[in-house]
C-alpha cells in the first residue's frame, strides 16, 4: 500500500480504495485520466449516499439475468476496475461464463499487459483484448475500438464497469446488450445502456456476482420475465429522484451526514 490509513478513520474505506487505484497507477496500469475519474466518481456517490441504493438493486438483478441469458457474455475491463475489483470480475466470469477481455481508453500495450497479469493473479484463466485485439469496433475512433474477434466483437452481452460513452453507443449500434456501472446517472454511457448500475464498482460487483450466483438455478422464462419487466429510464428517474429527495432532507436538517 502507497500510504498507511488508520483503520479508526472514519472514512476509512474511501481512503483504501483511494488507495488502490494510486498503487494502480505507480505500478503503471491505471491511467493518471483514470484518477480524475475516481475523483468524479466520489462526488456522485456523495449524493447517493455512499451505499447501494434500491435503483442500482433492481438494475443488478436485470444484469445478472442478461448476463446468464447472453449466449456469448465478456466483461471488459479498464485500469480502475483492474485496481478496484480484479477478484470480482474473475468470480462473476466463473459464475456467468463470461470472457474476461481487458479494453482501454487509453491504450498502450504495457498498461493492457499489466491489467491481464493483475486478472491472472486474482485467477483469470484466460484474458482477452492482449495481443490479441486485431479486431475493431466500426464508427469508433478512441484505442477502445481494439477488440477480441473471440471477445467483445462477438459477444451479445457486455458489461463495461465505468466506462466513457463512444464505445456503449457504438456496442449498442452493433445490436450488443450493454450493462454499465456508473455513479453519474447523467453521463453519456448511464444514459446509452440498457442496464445502468448506478453504484460504486466496489459495491455493486460483489452484489452482482451474489445474484448471479443466487439466479444461476432459475429457469430460463424466469430470468426472461426479469428483463421484460425492467425499465431503465424508469430506474434512471428514480435515482435522480433519490438524489433529490435526499438533498431537500438535508437541506431541512432531517438527515445527517456521516463521515
Ligand atoms: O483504463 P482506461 O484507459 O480504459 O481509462 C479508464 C477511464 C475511467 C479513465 C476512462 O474510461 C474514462 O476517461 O472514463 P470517464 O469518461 O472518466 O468515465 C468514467 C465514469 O465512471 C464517470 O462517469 C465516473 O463518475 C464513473 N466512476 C468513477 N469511479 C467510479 C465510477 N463509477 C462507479 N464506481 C466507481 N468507483
Amino acid at each position: 500500500m502507497t500510504h498507511w490509513v488508520p483503520k479508526s478513520h472514519p472514512r476509512y474505506e474511501s481512503l483504501i480504495t483511494r488507495e488502490k487505484l494510486i498503487q494502480g497507477f505507480e505500478e503503471g496500469y491505471v491511467a493518471v485520466a483514470g484518477l480524475i475519474a475516481h475523483g468524479r466518481g466520489e462526488c456522485f456517490d456523495y449524493l447517493i449516499g455512499e451505499h447501494t441504493i434500491e435503483p442500482a438493486i433492481k438494475a443488478i438483478r436485470a444484469a445478472a439475468a442478461a448476463l446468464l441469458l447472453a449466449k456469448r457474455p465478456v466483461i471488459s475491463v479498464n485500469g480502475n476496475v483492474a485496481a478496484l475489483v480484479p477478484e470480482d470480475v474473475v468470480r462473476l466470469a466463473e459464475v456467468t461464463g463470461a470472457k474476461i477481455e481487458v479494453n482501454l481508453f487509453y491504450r498502450t500495450e504495457e498498461r493492457a499487459r499489466k491489467i491481464a497479469e493483475v486478472l491472472r493473479k486474482a485467477g483469470a484463466k484466460e484474458v482477452l483484448g492482449v495481443d490479441d485485439a486485431t479486431a475493431t469496433i466500426p464508427e469508433l475512433e478512441s484505442e477502445r475500438r481494439r477488440v477480441s474477434p473471440e471477445g467483445i466483437l462477438i459477444a451479445d452481452v457486455v458489461l463495461v464497469p465505468l466506462e466513457d460513452g463512444d464505445r456503449t453507443e457504438a456496442l449498442r449500434r452493433l445490436g450488443k446488450t450493454v450493462i454499465a456501472i456508473d455513479l453519474n446517472p447523467l453521463s453519456r454511457t448511464a444514459r446509452a445502456a440498457n442496464i445502468t448500475i448506478v453504484d460504486n464498482v466496489v459495491r455493486a460487483m460483489p452484489k452482482l456476482v451474489e445474484e448471479a450466483s443466487r439466479l444461476r438455478e432459475s429457469e430460463k422464462e424466469e430470468l426472461e420475465s426479469i428483463l421484460r419487466g425492467y425499465d431503465n429510464n424508469a430506474v434512471l428517474q428514480d435515482v435522480l429522484r433519490h438524489i433529490v429527495k435526499r438533498l431537500e432532507e438535508l437541506a431541512k436538517g432531517k438527515l445527517t451526514l456521516e463521515f
